[in-house]
């Protein structure tokens, strides 16, 4: 194991990507903000039926996507990997998928792998990629599960009380369609086959972010593990299944650990830029480049990795606040580097 993780314990940065047709919404549905949470939780905070939701993705089309530009960007932060969505809690694939139509090749205009350009980028720039994937949760296949949030948040609406009703019958679910499947279904015929592809045509994967652990069962947490071997010198973190899969890292969300809590495992906190993983066009609760640096001081003191969140819009360009950061963060690294 030590072996394995060498890269990872000296990388101390890296980058997160929250990137998927989320962006499209920019957290508002029907002109109404979202009352809480990541933008990329709009599809469930405010239950916008399935085929609304797959029907406005038949027009994403990023055509500002820039991989090398985000890869530079990462390297000269210092960042040393980067983590991006392959598939989100909504379920969509940003990558060509044979096991589920609702993916970049078949449910958009778009059309093409997002994830082939940005492998390539990162072998470019020698920056290690690795890849988030919901594995229990999705709302967008049939059968996938649901962390129960069941009302539908800012969208004052006549029907919202029937929603809600229906959602609290449902598991969670709400719409129809996606208990269609069985949980052990959705896992047989798309989030195993899924990961063997994300195992399979990108090269080396450093990486392999599970999320969320919610509604797993150890069955199908053997079955994702399984796939995994494809890829031997692969890092996991702790959201498979708890407790009794582990992984490689702790994933605190949003904070840091104080000395007290530290407990000698391999940690990473994961946090925004501003309060949204995926892009929310109304938030602008920025950190300052200040605030971040001295995140990664704190991090790397303790030991810990820094992960980094961006949030593309969804024509894949970048907020300028973000890029500013980037940047920013890349200066004073220039101006403490070793001579
Ligand atoms: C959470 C997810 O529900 C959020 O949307 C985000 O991806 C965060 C990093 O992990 O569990």
């Amino acid at each position: 194991k030590a072996a394995r993780m060498k890269w990872w314990r000296e990388a101390r940065f890296g980058m997160f990507i929250h990137w998927g047709v989320y962006a499209q919404w920019g957290g508002v549905y029907h002109g109404h903000n979202q009352a809480r949470g990541g933008a990329e939780w709009i599809m469930n905070r405010s239950k916008i039926p399935v085929a609304e939701y797959k029907e406005r993705a038949k027009s994403f089309n990023p055509d500002k996507y820039d991989p090398d530009l985000w890869v530079k960007l990462a390297k000269d932060a210092g960042m040393k990997y980067i983590i991006i969505t392959a598939k989100h809690h909504d379920g969509f694939a940003l990558f060509n998928s044979k096991a589920s139509d609702w993916d970049i090749t078949d449910a958009t205009a778009y059309g093409k792998d997002l994830l082939k350009p940005l492998a390539e980028a990162c072998k470019k720039y020698g920056v290690k990629l690795g890849f988030y994937y919901s594995q229990a949760q999705d709302w967008g296949n049939a059968g996938g599960s649901v962390a129960r949030k069941e009302m539908r948040e800012g969208w004052p609406n006549p029907d919202s009380a029937k929603v809600d009703a229906y959602t609290k019958e449902h598991n969670g679910h709400w719409d129809p369609i996606q208990e269609t499947k069985s949980f052990a279904q959705y896992i047989d015929d798309v989030a195993v086959p899924q990961v063997k592809e994300l195992m399979t045509n990108y090269g080396e994967i450093a990486v392999l972010w599970w999320d969320t652990p919610t509604n797993m069962t150890d069955e199908a947490a053997l079955k994702l593990q399984e796939q995994l071997k494809l890829q031997p010198q692969i890092i996991t973190n702790d959201r498979l299944k708890r407790p009794n899969f582990p992984g490689d890292t702790k994933t605190p969300e949003q904070k840091i650990p104080t000395i007290a809590e530290l407990d000698g495992k391999d940690w990473e906190t994961c946090m925004t830029m501003n309060g949204s993983w995926g892009y929310k066009s109304w938030d602008n609760n920025w950190k300052s480049s200040e605030t971040l640096v001295r995140n990664l001081i704190d991090i790397a003191s303790k030991g810990g990795n820094y992960l980094l969140n961006i949030g593309p819009g969804d024509d894949g360009s970048l907020p300028q606040e973000s890029i500013h950061r980037l940047q920013q963060i890349a200066a004073w690294m220039n101006r403490n580097q070793e001579a």
